[in-house]
């Protein structure tokens, strides 16, 4: 995972100070690319220790089109739980609860989870019913039926939906390419990258969906292509982003599906993952 600290020193190097909407303040970049080759393992970063099970977990909620955190805070992924808690504070039934109170009364109250839970139509509701467009299945269906057509695109990004998200997608679109010889190829368009917090989680994120439409349509995964608009060091990472810059990266995991289960079926417990090495864990805040 050289590309990531090559990243990390092209944003350092060119990169402005600017604010931002969370006020926390940046470094950053406008457009950058980076390209991981699959075949060379598994894209999970190795320079910091990555909690990969929010991952899996979140993107097989975005495959099922839920848009509820109450599945993540089910199974103790934590990762978008501010968002809603920001929304809940600033509602009419808040009584001072912690975020902690918060988060257990969307485990414990269906209700509660029902009203407080939601994120907006982000991710699952775009991806599964875009105006009633399932773009998912049709991206399958495509890839199937066409593999090599020029339209294979997902798009998180809905115009007149934005509004109602309470974060609007930072991965806002995605294509597909399948080459010659069975190779899957997906590039990711992503408007807004946090560096330190998100980064290693979309790259591991969509190196997976990459390994679960390719085994889907019975092809191998090979490059992942990740494009990022604003490209952002937060201030308060900069300590964590040095540290990394002086570990020694390491030969990349491997992941392994369990399972012939098909894409819509697939669970957390299908998904194994072997021989992660990685220093360790950084702890860094997320700017809400
Ligand atoms: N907002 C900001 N400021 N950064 C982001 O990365 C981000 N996301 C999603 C939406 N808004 C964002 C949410 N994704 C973590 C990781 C991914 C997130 C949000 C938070 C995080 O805190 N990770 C920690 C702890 C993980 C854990 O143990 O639960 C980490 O160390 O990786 C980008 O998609």
């Amino acid at each position: 995972m050289k590309q990531y600290l090559n990243l990390i020193n092209e944003v350092l190097t060119d990169g402005e100070r600017r604010e931002d909407r969370t006020r926390t303040g940046t470094i950053s970049k406008f457009g950058v690319q980076q390209r991981y080759d699959l075949r060379n393992g598994f894209p999970l970063l190795t320079t910091k220790k990555v909690f990969y099970k929010a991952i899996f977990h979140e993107i097989l909620w975005f495959i099922k089109g839920d848009t509820n955190i109450k599945y993540l805070v089910d199974n103790d992924v934590k990762i978008w739980n501010e968002w809603p808690y920001k929304n809940f504070k600033e509602s009419i039934d808040y009584k001072g609860e912690t975020l902690q109170e918060f988060v257990n009364k969307i485990k414990e109250d269906q209700n509660f989870a029902d009203q407080y839970g939601d994120l907006g139509p982000v991710y699952g509701k775009q991806w599964r019913n875009f105006f009633g467009i399932d773009q998912f299945k049709l991206l399958i269906e495509g890839i199937k039926n066409n593999p090599y057509s020029r339209r294979h695109i997902v798009s998180a990004w809905n115009p007149a939906e934005v509004g109602d998200m309470l974060l609007p997608p930072c991965h806002s679109m995605w294509q597909v390419y399948v080459s010659k010889d069975g190779w899957l190829d997906l590039q990711l368009y992503q408007r807004s990258g946090d560096i330190f917090l998100g980064v290693p989680f979309n790259i591991a994120s969509y190196a997976l969906l990459m390994v679960l439409i390719a085994k889907e349509c019975n092809l191998k995964p090979r490059f992942f292509i990740h494009t990022i608009g604003d490209a952002h060091i937060y201030l308060n990472h900069m300590d964590q982003i040095e540290i990394q810059l002086k570990r020694e990266v390491m030969p990349l995991c491997q992941i392994k599906i369990n399972s012939n289960k098909s894409i819509y079926d697939i669970s957390f417990e299908d998904i194994e993952v072997i021989n992660y090495k990685s220093h360790g864990k950084l702890i860094g805040e997320v700017a809400v």
